[in-house]
């Protein structure tokens, strides 16, 4: 009777053991975290008017030629993935910058592929302040979501946006930057009639897939933690006897 018990407890303990294994392997598999895209479409930046590159210069890996503004890129990876922000203003530092003027693409549009499919919560473009889009659409698995893009244009040249909340699934986002209208923001002209970024991250994780390997490996353990609770009741009857 003694023996049956003390097995029920063990069993009860192995049981609670593999529930924390599946909530930590879950956390795991479910908690957002950064993302990185397998490669991105664009239309290439163009030079600015003192003649520097506000190309999408580092691009690599995929179609198209990044010296020639406006030339369609696609399937690389380059200036807006590479983990650089511009650390100045576009006449000083205009490298890390892509930058698209109006006249010639008020709104450009960029296509950010993953791979596989994931679950988006987050968006960051890194901007410059005076040349900031008016607004953007973050389009993933046919769904829009719109944001108003309202940068405080003092101090330093650039600063980062998030797009958050987002629930986006899908395995492609398209980010399309709208044109901004000219404007007077604290008594200051500011002519709009360049959208700038430099980088563009991502907050997320990888969709859920019924048959994945971690429960097939959570299924492995518990047979295993079975096993063991049935040579341990054994052994128990045997030392009583
Ligand atoms: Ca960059
Ligand atoms: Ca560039």
């Amino acid at each position: 009777m003694n023996h049956s018990i003390l097995a029920l407890r063990r069993g009860a303990a192995a049981n609670a053991v593999a529930v924390l294994v599946s909530a930590a392997a879950m956390a795991a598999a479910t908690q957002a975290h950064a993302l990185a895209a397998s490669s991105y479409d664009l239309i290439n930046g163009d030079n600015s008017s003192l003649g520097t590159s506000l190309r999408d210069d580092s691009y690599a890996g995929g179609t198209g030629n990044k010296t020639v503004p406006y030339a369609a890129l696609a399937g690389g990876l380059g200036d807006l993935t590479d983990g650089a922000v511009a650390p100045s203003n576009w006449n000083i530092t205009p490298g890390p910058f892509v930058g698209w003027r109006d006249a010639y693409l008020p709104s450009p549009t960029i296509s950010f592929h993953f791979g596989q499919d994931v679950d988006l919560a987050e968006v960051r473009v890194h901007i410059n302040k005076g040349y900031s889009p008016g607004s953007v659409d973050l389009t993933m698995g046919g769904t829009t979501r719109h944001f108003a893009v309202d940068m405080d244009v003092s101090g330093a040249a650039n600063d980062w946006v998030s797009f958050a909340g987002l629930a986006l699934s899908g395995d492609t986002l398209v980010l399309r930057l709208n044109d901004r209208a000219p404007e007077i923001v604290n008594g200051i002209f500011l002519s709009r009639d360049w959208i700038l970024i430099s980088e563009v991250t991502f907050d997320g994780k990888v969709s859920a897939v019924p048959e994945s390997s971690t429960h097939a490996l959570l299924l492995v353990g518990l047979l295993g933690l079975g096993a063991g609770q049935r040579r341990r009741a054994w052994r128990g009857r045997a030392a009583v006897r």
